[in-house]
């Protein structure tokens, strides 16, 4: 068992769901008006509503004095000082530093890194202004209007995300494509698009080694040269955001064409650095700026407010009760703003590869449920898909609602319409509909009895369904960046109180590593395909049975 189960605080909390396993939310609510006034927190331009949890004051108590018991203060201590907290890798964690635009200094292995943080924002500033005027032209002459964002998990989820959540924001004419998979369909159907001659490649990779990436760059250069460009403007079209000078400048670009970020920059973690470069040629750099600012708005309320008060550790808190005391091995992210389309995509990435892991930070079992699956959709396409397991599966599964009160596009009725089933479902999810209260209204509709007997029970629900609600005024830049940052310490706080290191992936290696020992087993890239025996049976065969397709198909 891990340390945290171990502590009289996890035991104490393991009671208190036991005693409180045949109330309902829906009872707690009709005995108690004070709920969304206690169990609420507004800061950096947002507002949680956790009352519709199942819980107490006696549990947010409980949860608050585990925060405590797992030093989470100390925690976020260390990472703010630069410690090298990501042990296995050993590195500090200082995203925070990056949307820092106070003169506060921030120290890695006792260096100042606040200084390089200031400089390379000045270089991407100065070189958004350039393109954005027309000073940095394309080597036709032309203004670049296009970029095509080239990068994958850390480097293109983020700044993908962004982007269209800031949809309103986009510079008039400017275009932003996202080309992350290796499969050459993705590229294939950008490059039908766009034109060579008025397009910028962004080359996001923080170790630049990146399989798909460095294919992708090198497919989207050999077409751009293919297009009648000569070799030398390549420095016109391609620029590097990257860690590694020596790998950006074997691939073929300039040094002075790369924005550079740190390795104390996580890749799920790095939008708000060099790797921003294509959310702030898209808006502007300014209103990059103020995400960044959003953020740091964030930052301070989590470095500052008690933990009760404090809206990431509260967040965080009430997911472990939710995963570990009530049994929600899922976790829903819904946005009601289709502009946060991409923020379930985002989330699984942040959360899924932090904590999803079974040792702690020292190596030992976690013995305890970590990282919850998370998955979902805007509201309200996601009403007329999966909600119906959310109300009445036989799991709990443990929900997030998120939703600006005021459009970016005011449309008719159409933002009351959105808010009214976003409002509707937290209700329904938490209140349920018993099965005395169907069998009535079944019978005030002039149901029969036998009628209602068959139906009744289809139509119950059983409630007691946890959702947080997370609202503000509007989604702009620094609500956005507020609400990123949120999630970030939601997450760090997470992996605290599991003792996992949440700033490491060991997990996506083993199928990296094998990917490279089958990729010459594949024919065509083959000399000759090969009758695959090396692998177990299935991985064998299905080599085999493509194989054979492939090799009866010379065309591919
Ligand atoms: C994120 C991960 C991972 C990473 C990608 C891309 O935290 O480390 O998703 O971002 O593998 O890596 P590169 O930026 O090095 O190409």
């Amino acid at each position: 068992m891990s340390g945290v189960s171990k502590t009289s605080e996890w035991q104490s909390l393991a009671d208190s769901a036991a005693a409180l396993s045949d109330i309902s939310m829906r009872d707690m609510f009709a005995e108690d008006q004070g709920r969304f006034e206690r169990f609420s927190i507004e800061a950096a331009g947002l507002f949680l509503d956790y009352s519709k949890n199942k819980i107490t004051d006696e549990v947010a108590d409980k949860l608050a004095a585990l925060a405590v018991a797992v030093d989470i203060e100390g925690a976020r201590k260390d990472m703010i000082e630069g410690k090298s907290i990501n042990k296995t890798e050993s590195r500090a964690v200082l995203h925070v530093a990056l949307r820092d635009f106070a003169a506060r200094a921030y120290h890695v292995d006792g260096e100042d890194v606040s200084q390089p943080v200031r400089a390379e924002r000045d270089k991407m500033k100065k070189f958004c202004a350039d393109l954005h005027q027309g000073m940095f032209k394309g080597h036709t002459g032309k203004s670049l209007d296009t970029v095509v964002n080239i990068g994958i998990g850390g480097s293109d989820l983020g700044p993908q995300m962004v982007v269209d959540a800031l949809r309103p924001y986009w510079i008039n004419g400017r275009r932003a494509f996202f080309v992350s998979n290796v499969d050459g369909q993705h590229l294939s159907d950008v490059l039908a698009v766009i034109d060579p001659e008025t397009t910028l490649f962004v080359v996001a990779s923080k170790t630049f080694t990146t399989q798909e990436t460095l294919a992708n760059a090198q497919s989207a250069k050999a077409w751009f040269l293919n297009s009648g460009a000569p070799e030398d403007s390549v420095a016109k079209h391609f620029v590097a955001l990257s860690t590694n000078e020596a790998s950006v400048t074997a691939f073929g670009i300039d040094p002075k064409n790369m924005f550079r970020f740190w390795d104390w920059v996580g890749g799920r973690y790095s939008l708000w650095s060099a790797i921003g470069l294509s959310i702030a040629l898209q808006i502007g750099f300014e209103n990059f700026e103020n995400l960044l600012r959003g953020a740091h708005a964030m930052d301070e309320h989590f470095r500052t407010a008690p933990v009760k008060e404090n809206m990431p550790m509260m967040l965080a808190l009430v997911g472990v009760w939710n995963r570990n005391f009530q049994g929600a091995a899922a976790h829903a992210v819904l946005p009601y703003d289709q502009h946060l389309h991409r923020l379930p995509a985002y989330l699984q990435q942040a959360d899924m590869e932090s904590n999803g892991k079974t040792v702690t930070i020292d190596g030992a079992p976690v013995g305890v449920e970590t990282g919850p699956v998370i998955f979902g959709e805007p509201g309200t396409n996601g009403q007329h898909a999966f909600y119906q397991l959310l109300h009445q599966g036989t799991d709990i599964v443990s929900s997030d609602f998120i939703a600006p009160a005021l459009s970016q596009s005011p449309l008719g009725a159409h933002h009351e319409m959105l808010l009214s089933n976003f409002l509707a479902q937290t209700e329904a999810l938490m209140r349920g509909k018993t099965e005395k209260e169907v069998r009535a209204e079944m019978a005030t509709e002039g149901h029969s009895k036998p009628e209602i007997d068959a139906l009744a029970p289809h139509k119950v629900f059983p409630g007691d369904r946890p959702s947080n609600s997370i609202v503000m005024e509007k989604l702009t830049p620094a609500t956005l960046g507020a609400l990123i940052a949120l999630y970030e310490h939601k997450i760090f706080c997470q992996g605290v109180i599991w003792g996992v290191n949440s700033f490491d992936q060991w997990g996506v290696e083993l199928g990296k590593v094998l990917a490279k020992s089958i990729l010459p087993e594949i024919a065509a890239i083959a000399a000759q395909a090969q009758h695959v025996t090396d692998h177990d049976a299935s991985t064998n065969g299905l080599i085999n049975w493509i194989n054979e397709i492939r090799t009866n198909n010379k065309g591919e």
